[in-house]
């Protein structure tokens, strides 16, 4: 009955199945995905197709899922008239954003599979969890993609907008609560230099930061057991697997 966190696979396909293969997932473990398993590394869609095979997987929505999402139920309509002109300002500017933010893997992906494989994609996206609050051994967490934006405590977790949630870094200097550990992805740690365990899960202040940066040479993809504590990680080669 162990619980398992991990965050931003990225398309990290192989350092996926590498993990699952360290932590050795039971039936009766639950293994949740802080989001970001879409964009910026090669397979992005085969690894999500492989999570939604995996009914122990509870995945909450990142940045990438949403840029995703908005992006291809508009794409993979009939053209038509109408949705011509439904082509403005706004999608355009969408899409060009998630495309600067590597979305391009996963069009590769997803314009391949048949009609029904890709409804169920975007019905998955749409499942995903925005936040979750867990007890495991006593100790109480809130799971979150990014963090919490513009936090208070006073702010009621139902009070955070989507974009505080998915976009918005938290800063781990500050404990947001006395008895909450936070846990977030979204921000590489191998990118906070100035943190003694850059590239490492870093837990500090309350915070527990598992992006280890899976799809950055040198980086990691990690998974952190919340039962014992104990860390997995699947090092990225620095010359292979991404462009
Ligand atoms: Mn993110």
């Amino acid at each position: 009955m162990a619980t398992y966190v991990m965050s931003d696979i990225h398309g990290m396909y192989d350092l996926f199945l590498d993990i699952l293969g360290q932590i050795d997932l039971k039936d009766d473990d639950t293994l949740y995905i802080l989001g970001d398993i879409l964009d910026r590394g090669p397979h992005p869609i085969k690894t999500l197709l492989k999570i939604m095979e995996m009914p122990n997987v509870i995945c909450l929505v990142g940045n990438h899922e949403f840029m995703a999402l908005k992006c291809l139920e508009f794409l993979r309509q009939e053209i038509t008239n109408e949705s011509i002109n439904d082509l403005d300002d706004v999608f355009l500017e969408n899409f060009m954003t998630w495309m600067q933010n590597g979305g391009g893997k996963t069009m590769d992906e997803f314009y391949p599979l048949d009609k029904d494989t890709q409804d169920d994609i975007i019905e998955f996206i749409k499942d995903c969890e925005v936040f979750v609050r867990l007890t495991v051994g006593g100790k109480k967490y809130i799971l979150v993609h990014a963090g919490l934006g513009n936090f208070s405590p006073d702010k009621r977790l139902e009070e955070y907008s989507l974009y505080e949630f998915i976009w918005e870094r938290p800063d781990y200097n500050v404990k947001y609560f006395d008895d909450i550990y936070v846990v977030t992805g979204h921000t590489p740690t191998c990118l906070l230099e100035d943190e003694p365990s850059a590239g490492r899960i870093i837990r500090k202040n309350n915070h527990i930061a598992i992006d280890c940066g899976s799809v950055i040479p040198g980086g990691s993809l990690a998974a952190l057991c919340l039962d014992s504590g104990e860390e997995f990680y699947a090092k990225r080669e620095k010359s292979t697997e991404h462009d």
